[in-house]
């Protein structure tokens, strides 16, 4: 029994400040917002009324009540650290790109590692995704830069571990050799670099780039997420100009946490044509007012940097949000949506991932798609043959080769190549 619902102090320990439920039976009665209808009671009944209503209404609310306002993206400032050269016994060129954050070559960036196939005649569709270890640690190719330590900084935990993750470490999770048979491009940069993962009062990474920002932060100004996402986007604005990628065919992807800062990334920017979700769970994919795995309380009190400070308002209080997130997901309507679950990962809520993916097909439906596929069930996703997708596979809260393949068939079915 993993229902842990404790009301008094047991054996004189504290009750957990946020109760968490894994068990289905346990799940109480919630209510959802309407998607399709405006703040104002108004229902959403055209492709105008969405676009040009309901869905800067929809991203104010999000920007302002849970990941926080960023600020403009730079100009592109990039410098290239290495020519496409040969890797992966021929089958690859591998390329690695710097991108600045403030505009000019100094201050934070990213170092941002491309392979292409090496037989690619032309521009190719592209996978785009940050790793958590590394760019060293997602193949054993030994050309791939080392990440440079992030800035020493009071309390930094984060050296210590990169010094001990190896090359290759996250090999299994990123496939490299076969998106590259597939004919796909893949890029990837390390999160880290654009906002370490820990809280530090908004002072390194790039939060640390805006201090007039800074200096009036208030319940509305970006967490980390929101920065990660940020990155995804000036990460973007590096593809847009790369020849070796078609940027109309660019999928972005993200695991867990960098599967919440992928869904807000997509959601924002259509430049993205495809969003892929990976057990991006509470935050992300899952739904905040189904009582099933990780909470508001709880994610805002293990995580306190990550989202923006009015998210806090929330706590243990999901049955009086406003909002939830098939209607974050719905935002990547009509661009193609591929949720995936992991059927032991109950932390993230697969049921509450795909019923968040349900419940945005509306808006993917009005905007000319044909929406989850009716028959779509978590014990049998290899039907989801909709926009959005749902997928869930056997196993724990991972990316694996099976994932790959998957989202690839996704994007074969969209792109047609
Ligand atoms: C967990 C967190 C999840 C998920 C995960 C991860 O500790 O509670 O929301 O983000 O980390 O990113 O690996």
């Amino acid at each position: 029994m993993s229902l842990l619902l404790l009301t008094c102090p047991v054996n004189g320990a504290e009750p957990p400040a946020w109760p968490i439920n894994e068990e289905e039976s346990a799940v109480p009665a919630y209510v959802l917002p309407e998607l399709m209808k405006s703040e104002d009671g108004k229902p959403v009944k055209s492709v105008d009324d969405w676009r040009w209503k309901r869905r800067p209404e929809l991203l104010r609310i999000f920007e302002e009540g849970m990941y926080g306002k960023a600020p403009a993206r730079p100009a592109l400032v990039y410098e290239v650290l290495e020519e496409a050269v040969p890797a992966l016994e021929g089958k690859a060129l591998r390329k690695q790109v710097r991108v600045y954050f403030a505009g000019k070559k100094e201050g934070p960036s990213m170092d941002v590692l491309f392979y292409v196939p090496s037989a690619a005649a032309g521009p190719v569709p592209f996978f785009w995704g940050l790793n958590f270890q590394g760019n060293h640690t997602v193949s054993a190719d030994p050309g791939i830069l080392m990440p440079r330590l992030p800035a020493e900084a009071p309390g930094n935990p984060r050296p210590k571990p990169l010094l001990a993750w190896k090359r290759g470490d996250q090999a299994d999770r990123w496939q490299i050799e076969w998106v590259i048979s597939q004919g796909y491009g893949t890029a990837t940069a390390w999160y880290e670099e654009i906002d370490p993962d820990y809280d530090d009062g908004f002072k390194n990474g790039v939060h640390g780039l805006f201090p007039d920002l800074e200096a009036k932060r208030d319940g509305t100004t970006w967490g980390s997420l929101a920065a990660w996402a940020w990155g995804l986007r000036v990460g973007m604005d590096y593809l847009e100009m790369e020849p070796r990628c078609d940027a109309r065919f660019v999928a972005l992807h993200g695991h867990s946490r960098l599967g919440k800062a992928t869904v807000w990334a997509g959601a924002q920017d259509e430049r993205f044509d495809v969003v892929i979700s990976n057990n991006s769970g509470c935050g992300g994919a899952a739904l905040s007012k189904r009582w099933f795995g990780e909470t508001v309380g709880r994610i805002n009190t293990s995580f306190p940097h990550w989202f923006a400070g009015n998210y806090r308002q929330w706590n243990g209080r999901e049955a009086e949000m406003p909002y939830d997130q098939h209607e974050l997901l719905a935002l990547v309507a009509p661009r193609g949506l591929l949720v995936g679950s992991a059927e032991d990962d109950k932390w993230a809520d697969p049921e509450g991932e795909l019923i968040a993916a349900k419940q945005a097909s509306p808006a993917f439906e009005l905007l000319g798609e044909k929406g989850l596929a009716a028959e779509t069930k978590r014990e049998n996703s290899a039907v989801s043959t909709g926009n959005p997708g749902y997928w869930q596979r056997p196993g724990k809260h991972d990316v694996m080769a099976e994932d790959w393949k998957r989202w690839t068939a996704f994007l074969k079915a969209r792109w047609g190549k």
